[in-house]
Order: C-alpha cells, then structure tokens, then sequence
C-alpha cells in the first residue's frame, strides 16, 4: 500500500475500513517576502504621517501628489462611451487597429517591416505581459539561449525570465562612482556574450538608473549585436516620458531596425498614457518575411490562447481611440510632454533643495539622469532611515521615483535626504 502523509487515520465502518485525510494541503507553503517595489506601496500606505512620501512605484502623480487622468484619455474614455460598443471577446492577438497603431508609434510610420507586414504585433497584459510572451516565446523558438540584462535592471526581468526556464545573465552597465553608465563593461560582457544570445536593453529612461547609452554609444552597441549575431529585445516601458517627445524616445529601437536587427520589441501604454491599471501593451517580433510574420503571429497566438485566451479590450480601446485620431494624439503629446516636463523640473528643486539645506555632496547625476527614476546612491541603511524617521518610501536600492515629488514635500524630501547622507 503506498502509504500517503496526509492519512491521518483509518476506522473501521461495518466490514470496511474506511480512511481519513487531512485537508491540510497547504502546511509546507512558506510566506514569501513582499516585492521590493510594490511592496514599498504597502508600507506607505500603513503608515498614517500627514508628511509621508511614496517614492516607490513608477507612477506618475500630479503637483498636488494625486494620480493624474490625461484629458485626452477621458475625451476617449467620452467617445467609446458613446460609442455604444458591445463587450465582446477580442481575438486571440488582441485589437487589430490598436497593435498596428502601437507598433507605428514605436517604431514610426516609414518603417519597412510594418509596410511590408514583416512584423507580428500582439496586444499583451501591459508591459510586464509583453515581457512575459516574449520570454515563454523564446523558450520555445530560441531554446538553450540565454538572456543578458543591465546591471542593474528592473528586477522583474530576471524573474519573467527566470520563470519561463531562460537563464539569465547580466551585463555591466552601471557605474556607482559616476552615477553614469559604465560603457566599457557594457560594451565588453555584450561581446564577451556567446554569439546569438538574447540581449535586453532598455529603450530609454532606463529603470532604475536613469542613465542611458548616447546616441554613439547606443550606435556601437549596435554594432556589436550584429557582430555577435545577438537577438535583440527592446523593453520600451517609458516611450515620450524620458525627453518628452516620443520620436526622441524612440530613437535607439529606430536606429537598431534601421541597422538591419530584427528585434522584438515589449511596449506599455502604462505610464505614457497614464493607463497602469487597464494593463495595456503590445509584443512585436520583426522578421525576415510577410510570411514569417505570420508563422511568428500564429505560434504567439498558440502560445497565449491558454495563457489567458484573449486580453481585455478597453485600454486597447483609449489607445486606439487617442492615436488614431490626429487631435487627440497632438493632445496626448502635450501632455506626455508636460508629464516629463515636470519630472525634469522637480529634479532641479530637488538639487537647489539639496544644496540650501547643507548638503555638500555632488548631486548633478540627479539632473543627468533622465526619466521617472534617479538612482540616488542612497544606502539601504539611509533608505531606511527615511522611511522610520521621515515617513519617506522607497524601494532599499536608492531608486527614488521622481513623479511622486511635487513643490509641497520637495524640499522636506530635500532636508531628509541632507540629514541621511551627512556623516557619510
Ligand atoms: N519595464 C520596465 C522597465 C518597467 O519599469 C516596468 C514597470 C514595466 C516594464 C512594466 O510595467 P507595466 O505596468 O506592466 O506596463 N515598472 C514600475 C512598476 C512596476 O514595478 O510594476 C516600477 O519599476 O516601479
């Protein structure tokens, strides 16, 4: 008989025996530890200062420190209402009209591979689900490979990865003595990466850093993918919010297609949108072919369908509502404009701040670096200080989000941060 540890007895019932189980399935479940960037949220909110801070999450937050709805997005928001749509399923790949627009404004409206329907775009669960297809695709078609990221890195990549069963490996990337980028490392671990391996970049605004590649630096790495014959994938989660246009933006995932890579390209409406919660983005595989495109298209398709069978259609919906329609874009391009506008001028506060409250320590890389982030160089041991003695959340690496910083609390952030970093 074999003999099962959930048999916690046996009694007998007339002739028979009859056995008891326990139904406690789950006794060797552990708790695990929150995430390091949600979890900040968690901490901030449980905490009841009038004075506290949420600089954990990426997500953008008005001057009077409020979530902040785009005008463009409730005047689309106002024409599908009225639109009287119905709530039907969407096919597997998502909405057609929305992933031809999304894959237009990364890559622009002349690129080859779209006009020649070399390209397989899929509507995905935002970016972190762009990420996700991307990965498990290529545990299936690129099997043996391994993934290269940043270091450091948004740390959900090594995890997606990870999960899909892709090892992953990193590349130098940051120098903490500059607060800048460590290109030599960067440039060596790429070419030091056996030939073919998949290389993740990040398009702009790199999360955590802030720090990205210039456009020569950008142009040499782009050589070495093709000398080495790396695959290349864009993760592209801040298009128009780093520079404020989204052409700018763009300009890395352009100049790699114009040098003949075919990449795959993780695209989220997330931030630039101000569409976090209605989890919407685009995964797209350039090739070689139409044909190819298609062949990509119906093993995604083969790839999601018991993932999730389709994805939800209204973010699709505002997308699609806002980029097709000339008006509404040249809004929105405004008002991404003004998103990073502002990020930009809080950076300066926050150094002018620095400074007026004693603060001697070199605090430029806050305004060279770009994009929601800055990588402070603040100590886990400071970090904590701020959160215990200042009611300040962020996550233990130093990454401050910057949008969570507006002209009330920038110079009582400024003041906490001098007194964290004096002695040291
Ligand atoms: N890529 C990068 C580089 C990134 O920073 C994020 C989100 C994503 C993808 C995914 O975003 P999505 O919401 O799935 O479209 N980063 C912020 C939020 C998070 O961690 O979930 C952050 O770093 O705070």
């Amino acid at each position: 008989m074999i003999r099962s540890a959930r048999l916690i007895s046996s009694v007998k019932f007339g002739q028979k025996n009859i056995r008891q189980f326990s139904t406690n399935w789950w006794a060797n479940v552990q708790k695990g530890p929150e995430d390091p960037i949600l979890g900040v949220s968690i901490a901030y909110n449980k905490d009841t200062s009038p004075s506290k801070i949420n600089l954990g999450v990426g997500a953008y937050r008005d001057e009077n420190g409020k979530p902040y709805v785009l005008e463009c997005v409730k005047k689309a928001d106002k024409k599908i209402y009225e639109a009287n749509v119905d709530h039907e399923y969407a096919p597997i790949v998502g909405v057609a009209a929305f992933n031809q627009l999304a894959a237009q404004l990364a890559l622009g409206e002349d690129c080859k591979h779209i006009k020649e329907k070399r390209i397989a775009t899929v509507q995905s669960i935002s970016g972190t689900g762009a990420l996700r297809i991307a990965a498990d695709f290529f545990a299936r078609f690129l099997k043996g490979k391994t993934a290269y990221v940043p270091n450091p890195t948004w740390g959900n990549h090594n995890v997606i990865f990870a999960d899909a069963g892709i090892p992953v490996k990193s590349y130098g990337y940051y120098n903490p003595s500059t607060c800048g980028l460590n290109f030599d490392a960067m440039s060596k671990d790429i070419t030091a990466a056996p030939e073919g391996s998949i290389i993740l970049l990040h398009a702009c605004a790199h999360n955590p850093t802030g720090v990205d590649p210039t456009t020569e630096q950008w142009k040499k790495i782009s050589q070495i993918c093709k000398e080495r014959g790396h695959f290349v994938l864009f993760d592209f989660a801040y298009q128009g919010f780093a520079s404020g246009s989204p052409e700018k933006d763009a300009a890395a995932v352009r100049m790699f297609v114009e040098d003949g890579h075919n990449i795959a390209l993780c695209q989220s409406f997330a931030k630039n949108f101000g569409l976090y919660g209605e989890r919407i983005g685009a995964f797209s595989i350039l090739t070689e072919s139409p044909e190819q495109a298609l062949n990509v298209e119906s093993q995604l398709k083969i790839l999601i369908r018991p993932m999730y069978s389709n994805p939800p259609v209204y973010g699709a919906r505002l997308v699609q509502a806002i980029l097709k329609d000339k008006e509404l874009t040249n809004e929105w391009r405004s008002e991404v404009k003004g998103m990073a506008d502002r990020i930009i001028n809080m950076r300066e506060q926050l150094v002018k701040y620095l400074k007026k409250h004693g603060s001697t320590r070199d605090w430029s890389h806050i305004t060279t670096q770009i994009g929601m982030f800055c990588f402070t160089g603040l100590t886990p041991e400071q970090v904590d200080r701020l959160a215990n003695e200042y009611h300040i959340y962020l996550t233990r690496n130093g990454r401050i989000s910057i949008a969570g910083i507006n002209s009330t609390n920038v110079e009582y952030l400024a003041k906490a941060m001098a007194a964290v970093t004096k002695d040291n």
